[in-house]
Formats: C-alpha cells, structure tokens, sequence
C-alpha cells in the first residue's frame, strides 16, 4: 500500500481524540513523547554490539538495580532515553521505572501535568548480547484527586484497572508498538526509513483458543499443583485430557511472548512457585503485569494472578511481584479454575 494510504501515529490519536470532543491532547503528546523514546531505544538496540553498548553497567564492576538484577548498559541508556524523551512536555507529575528504587521527579525547569508514567524500559535484556527480541513497556495512570502535591511512592499504587493507557514497543526484526487508549488494541510497525509508527495490526482480537503454552520448564520442580497439572494434560497431548497436541515457547522475553499472543493467541505462565517464598512469582505488577494486562484483557484474552483478575490487584509496593498468566480467555479460565479447585 503506498504510504499515503497509511494511518500514522499521530493520525490515529488525533481521530481517536476527535471522537471526545473537549479533550485537552495532552494525552496524545505523550503518546508520542514515549513513541519517540521508543524509537530511540530501538536504534540504539539495533547497532548492537556496533554500538559498545552490549556487557553489563559501570565496566568490571556491575551495578545491580532495585531488584537484585545486573543492569546492562543498555538498560541504562534506554532509561535515560524514556526519562528524557517524556519529563519536559508538561504531561506529567512524575514517573516510576523498573530501573530506579523510588519515583522519578519532574526537573524543576518543566511544567507538572496531571499524569504518572510507569514503565520498564527494556524487558527480556539478558537477551540483549545473544540478539534476541526485547522491548519497552508503558502504563499510564492518573494523579489520584485531591492529591497533596508531594512526591510519594502512594500515588502510582492504584490497580490495574485504572490505567488510562498502557503500550509495549518491541524490537524485533521489526519494531512495533502496541498500544491500548482503553478502547481496543491496535498495533504499530515503525516504517525504518520514514521513521514513523505505522498502523498495522487494527483492532487487534485474540483467538479464544490456542494449542501455544510458554513457561520456563526449568521451574518445574518448584511448581505448584494447578501449574503441574495444567501443563501435565497439555504436554499429555491428543491422547490425553486435552484431546490434542501443544506447543511449548519461551523465549525468556516477555514482550516478545506477549506480541505472540496478541498476535495468534497462546498462553503465558510465570506462576507462584515454591522456589522463594519470599518472591510470589518473579514479574513485576506495576510495569509488567499491568500494562500487559490492559493490552491482553483489551484485545479479548485474559490475565490473571491465577486466584484474581491482575487488574483487581490492589498494588502495595512500586516493585512488587505478582503470580502472572495471561493469554487465550479459555485457557486462562481453565488455569484460573484449576487454582481454585485446590484452593491455591
Ligand atoms: P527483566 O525485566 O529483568 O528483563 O526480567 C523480566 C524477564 C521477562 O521478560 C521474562 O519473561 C522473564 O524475565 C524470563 O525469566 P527467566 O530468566 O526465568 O526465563
Ligand atoms: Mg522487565
């Protein structure tokens, strides 16, 4: 199709926007302030180790970030760039990454706006030096009314259920941005001469079944009992409960898994286990599981803690851990009853 014919980004926020007479737009620079981070991560991505920027943070001695992680240098930099590219526009009264143990400020120089921006800015990036897929992810919420104006990690505790938007950019072999304003899910592919997100993936649907299931199988031992058996009948394949043969996915990339679903269905685990009991599940409620959710939950699937809808979760901590599964409705419904039948 010749790209006259093409829906950019800013074209679809600005007929989306159309349709709420009243609006301010405030919503949509931002949009396009975090569709500009996105583009610069992925350029960065996109030169590999051309761009030294493969290997681990602060040379031979490693940074380890709020959660106990190595950061990679790339980490770094794609937090700089969401930083940069989104505190000067006015949309927002602060920001909170998976990168930094409390909320980030809005510098003194720019205006404050009545958003919170959440995000990771680069899932999956232990894959960064073998060259597989990562990704950026993006919840937006409100300042809570009558908020105080101070800065606290409080504010951005609220569920799930109220995000204004949530998005993730992948980068792929090519790049995509998925977003959900609320109203459905459609996705983007950044055209790489033209430097624009591109309408792609309109409306985007779930099928309500699949025969895809991801989880890391090296887990296993530390399962809990609706996991095993769920995953039991699957690999039992046609001659099994299930009556038909699965296919098992991980890629260890969560945005990646999660493009997969959205784009032919599947399901995704990283379930509570008994490894740490400590840690219930490894993912990250805030700027994982939520955005992740109001993108699978929008497009039809659904994500649960496998006891709870995720978007119910009330959040207690900005870097809290949750039990996350997500994916084809059917499937998750089934896991979801498989909790409550042995009371997990
Ligand atoms: P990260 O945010 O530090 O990159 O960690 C999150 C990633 C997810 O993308 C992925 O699903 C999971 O960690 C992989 O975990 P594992 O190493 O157990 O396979
Ligand atoms: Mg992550």
């Amino acid at each position: 199709m010749p790209f006259n014919q093409r829906t950019t980004l800013a074209q679809f926020l600005i007929e989306e926007r159309r349709r709420y007479p009243g609006v301010s737009g405030d919503f949509n620079m931002l949009i396009l302030d975090i569709a500009v981070a996105c583009k610069a991560i992925s350029a960065a991505v996109a030169m590999g180790q051309l761009a030294n920027l493969h290997g681990h943070h602060g040379d031979d001695q490693a940074s380890i970030n709020i959660q106990g992680e190595t950061q990679q240098k790339l980490d770094v930099l794609s937090n700089e760039l969401f930083i940069s590219n989104t505190n000067w526009g006015g949309h927002l009264f602060a920001m909170a990454s998976e990168e930094n143990d409390k909320p980030i400020a809005i510098p003194k120089d720019y205006p404050q706006g009545k958003y919170l921006l959440v995000f990771d800015p680069l899932d999956g990036s232990s894959n960064i030096d073998i060259n597989v897929s990562v990704g950026s992810i993006f919840s937006i919420l409100r300042l809570p009314e009558g908020h105080n104006g101070e800065l606290s990690e409080d504010i951005f505790l609220q569920p799930g259920i109220k995000q204004v938007a949530a998005g993730y950019a992948l980068y792929g072999p090519a790049t995509t941005l998925m977003l959900t304003l609320g109203n459905g899910v459609n996705g983007f592919t950044l055209h790489p001469t033209i430097g624009e997100f591109i309408l792609s993936h309109p409306n985007i649907s779930i099928p309500e079944d699949t025969h895809e299931f991801a989880i890391n199988g090296s887990n296993r031992r530390f399962w809990q009992a609706p996991v095993e058996r769920y995953v039991a009948e699957c690999l039992a394949g046609k001659t099994g409960p299930r009556g038909k043969d699965f296919n098992t996915r991980w890629i260890a990339s969560m945005v990646a898994e999660a493009n997969r679903i959205l784009t032919r269905g599947g399901v995704f685990l990283y379930p509570q286990d008994n490894k740490d009991p400590s840690k219930p599940g490894k993912l990250r409620l805030m700027y994982e599981a939520n955005p992740i959710a109001m993108l699978i939950e929008q497009a039809g699937g659904r994500c649960s803690t496998g006891t709870m809808p995720m978007l119910d979760v009330e959040p207690t901590s900005l870097h809290q851990r949750v039990p996350l599964i997500f994916g084809s409705k059917n499937e998750v419904e089934r896991l979801e009853r498989y909790h409550h039948e042995t009371g997990k």
